[in-house]
């Protein structure tokens, strides 16, 4: 197959799982169009199947915005058209469905076949969360979902939330996030913690964007309350909107030498296989994909009920789920897996095991099987 894929190119999941997916895709013999703003933060190789289009915002001194989403439609329409896609996936609902939409509209009269190609779209979580319950971008959203000719969801959560919010015309299929179990596996190494100047403490981790829906406050927070029982390091990985308030509380709380801000890093295998526990309290979180893939090194997660995560987190078995915003039953948690080393063992192989249960090669014939039906319609 011929497939085009439309990814934000930055630090956060949905860029991720469209990047991997690409590649996978790719390894299997299908050709893959990136299209993205810039080079995605995991696309980091090159095959003869892997193509990447990078869409160039024009600057008009008339406008005050750029007009991404138009060159992204001009874009996938010129590659749709001389490369032959078979399949355009939009991975997040606005503005790259919209414009895989627009895109088929400016090839309407070139392509002999009606459609050109055939959209799917997948949601990730805050293109109907957060974007999609902003009033003003609702109709865009309900539109960018009921012009796709096929739309997935990476969460069982995520397909009731977006059918209770825009009764789509469709159904939604749940195609699950994934994790590349020969990449993610734990191998730890001293050297690491030497590098860190991490000694014997336990370490605490959490990697994200740092958007508000993280509850970065959560965190430091919990990690406070854990230093006055036990030797720890918490390792944040990423960056984002939240990263000053969080060193203010950090600083608030006299636990700077405690707590490392580590940035946008793309190897994580190596910090995650010396960490101990994962940090995830988000209020919403569709699937949680840097849970899976922590869960992939043997780490426990000690996770909100929010959103997806009680599709794979089991409570008291790979990890514990507590309300959003709980800090002490959170800090409970953390402290008994921290204190309890044949209990964190027993987790910690559980982890593995579930997840297996999310290895790559099975959730990408899922949507090969995916775009076929669609192609078939
Ligand atoms: O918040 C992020 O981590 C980034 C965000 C995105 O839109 O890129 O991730 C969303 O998609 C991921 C991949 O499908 C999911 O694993 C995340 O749970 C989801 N984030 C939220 O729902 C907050």
């Amino acid at each position: 197959m011929k497939i085009g894929i439309i990814c934000h190119p930055t630090y956060g999941g949905s860029g991720a799982v469209a990047t991997e997916l690409g590649k996978a895709l790719a390894a299997k013999g299908h050709t893959v169009h990136f299209f993205s703003q810039s080079i995605p933060f995991r696309l980091g190789t090159f095959s003869r199947n892997i193509f990447y289009h990078e869409v160039e915002l024009k600057h008009y001194p008339l406008f005050e915005c750029s007009f991404y989403s138009l060159a992204l439609a001009s874009k996938i329409a010129e590659v749709a058209y001389y490369d032959k896609l078979d399949i355009v996936h939009a991975h997040y609902a606005i503005p790259h469905a919209l414009s895989a939409m627009l895109a088929r509209q400016i090839l309407e009269d070139k392509c002999t076949n009606a459609k050109c190609f055939k959209l799917a779209t997948t949601l990730h979580g805050t293109d109907i969360t957060v974007v999609g319950a902003d009033r003003g971008m609702e109709d865009v959203v309900r539109l960018a979902i009921n012009k796709s000719d096929g739309v997935t969801s990476v969460s069982k959560y995520l397909k009731d939330e977006t059918v209770r919010m825009f009764n789509p015309k469709k159904d939604i299929t749940v195609i699950a996030n994934f994790v590349d179990t020969s990449l993610f596996f734990r191998s730890p190494k001293q050297e690491i913690r030497e590098q860190l100047g991490i000694k014997s403490e336990k370490i605490v981790i959490h990697i994200s964007n740092f958007r508000p829906v993280k509850c970065i406050g959560d965190i430091i927070r919990i990690f406070y309350a854990l230093t006055e029982r036990i030797e720890a390091t918490l390792l944040l990985v990423g960056d984002g909107p939240e990263r000053s308030e969080a060193e203010i509380l950090v600083r608030e709380f006299g636990i700077a030498d405690k707590v490392r801000f580590l940035g946008k890093l793309d190897d994580i295998v190596p910090l995650l296989s010396i960490a101990d526990l994962m940090l995830m309290p988000s209020n919403v979180e569709s699937f949680g994909l840097a849970a899976l893939e922590a869960m992939a090194c043997g780490v426990p997660v000690v996770a909100t009920m929010a959103g997806g995560f009680p599709e794979f987190i089991v409570p008291g078995v790979n990890g514990y789920l507590l309300a959003p915003g709980d800090i002490e039953g959170m800090t409970e948690k953390a402290l008994l897996l921290l204190s309890d080393h044949t209990h964190w063992l027993e987790c910690s192989k559980a982890c593995v095991l579930q997840a297996k249960q999310y290895e790559t090669s099975s959730l990408v014939e899922q949507y090969e099987a995916y775009y076929t039906r669609l192609l078939e319609e």
